[in-house]
């Protein structure tokens, strides 16, 4: 049972992403020192968790193991965010490398349940993929975060769990990414069956929308009682036309609308509760 109170809202800041250009979106932060500073920023701001991708030195998304660690030791010494690398990188990494990223250990990883179109690209997560995984997450006891992009993989966790048991931490903690061209659509009723499709070993779930669906999914997510994740990578404008200028404006606007809804933030400690996360060891 988790011990952090019903009102508590995690927020999760999701600052860089894979797909977007620094050219693109100069205020995207791509470099350690930026991704440092806005991590800073959003949690003072109210974000208790971080999702981090991570960029070269050409701003190019990498999965060089090097960087990883130390953006994971550097995120620990500056912040006291819950730090979740992604393990789904860009559409175009190999899933043996996608794997390697646990050997980083950050305390959580995201685990996407299954392959979805993605615009143009197709984003690859085959089944026996999944199960690798997240048995090398139960070994490497990193919680996992699964991502649900469309209703089948919110019932593909039911099989998982039945397959494989419960996460390490034995908590389970689901982020619908909703709005992808692809994937489900961002919308209130896609929130909704995919609430219900979960199975009952599930025990926090957030949700996100990208783009234009942002809000539509986080007031949705509100109603229902979930968490929100929000970042640059998944949204790039504040409203129609308007750039977004920086990750803690975003989170600024949810913490905004938690309000409305009677949610405060929750902190990192309360987030680490929530999903049976350890505190941050150093790496030796
Ligand atoms: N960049 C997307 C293809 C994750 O971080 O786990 C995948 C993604 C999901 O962002
Ligand atoms: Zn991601």
């Amino acid at each position: 049972m988790s011990v952090v109170p019903p009102e508590a809202l995690l927020i999760t800041v999701a600052p860089t992403g894979a797909e977007t250009s620094k050219v693109d979106c100069p205020q995207l932060p791509t470099t350690l020192e930026e991704l440092v500073a806005t991590a800073q920023a959003c949690e003072a701001a109210g974000a208790a968790m971080i999702h981090v991708h991570v960029r070269d030195a050409g701003h190019r998304p990498t999965l060089d193991l090097g960087l990883l660690t130390e953006t994971v030791d550097a995120l620990h010494e500056s912040t006291d965010l819950v730090v979740q690398l992604s393990t789904g990188g860009s559409v175009h990494d190999p899933l043996d490398k996608r794997l390697k990223v646990l050997d980083a250990r950050p305390d959580s990883c995201s685990l996407t349940m299954g392959t979805t179109n993605f615009g143009d690209d197709v984003f690859s997560n085959p089944w026996p993929f999944v199960c690798e995984l997240y048995q090398l997450s139960q070994e490497r006891q990193i919680v996992p975060e699964f991502e649900l992009f469309d209703l089948g993989q919110a019932h593909a966790l039911t099989r998982l769990i039945d397959r494989f048991g419960l996460p390490y931490g034995g908590r389970v903690h689901c982020d619908f990414v909703m709005g992808v061209p692809g994937g489900m659509p961002g919308t209130a009723d896609a929130l909704v069956a995919g609430v219900a499709t979960l199975p009952p070993e599930v025990t926090s779930w957030s949700a996100t929308g990208i783009g234009r669906t942002t809000l539509a999914v986080a007031l949705a997510s509100l109603s229902k009682g979930g968490h929100l994740r929000v970042g640059m990578e998944d949204v790039l404008t504040i409203s129609r036309g308007v750039p977004v200028e920086s990750n803690a404006q975003l989170v600024e606007r949810v913490v905004s609308l938690g309000a409305l809804a009677q949610r405060r933030p929750m902190t990192p400690a309360e987030a680490r509760n929530l999903l049976n996360i350890a505190d941050a060891v150093p790496i030796v």
